[in-house]
């Protein structure tokens, strides 16, 4: 089974930030679709239900960003 998260990412100013935060996103074990908007200013996330939110945000803060 698979969940989606949403997550409202700070920081991102351009297309460098929303790759950074993609690869850091996909890096994750369960982590199977992303999709970052830098309009938005947001992080759609599709994954394993066993990966808690809680990974999804610490794995887009080690990039440099602040998600809630
Ligand atoms: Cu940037």
């Amino acid at each position: 089974m698979s969940e989606k998260t949403l997550l409202k990412v700070e920081g991102m100013s351009c297309e460098h930030c929303v790759a950074a935060v993609t690869e850091a996103l996909e890096a994750l074990p369960g982590v199977e679709k992303v999709k970052v908007s830098l309009g938005k200013g947001e992080a759609k996330v599709r994954h394993a239900a066993d990966t808690g939110v809680q990974e999804l945000r610490d794995a887009v803060a080690a990039a440099g960003f602040s998600a809630e």
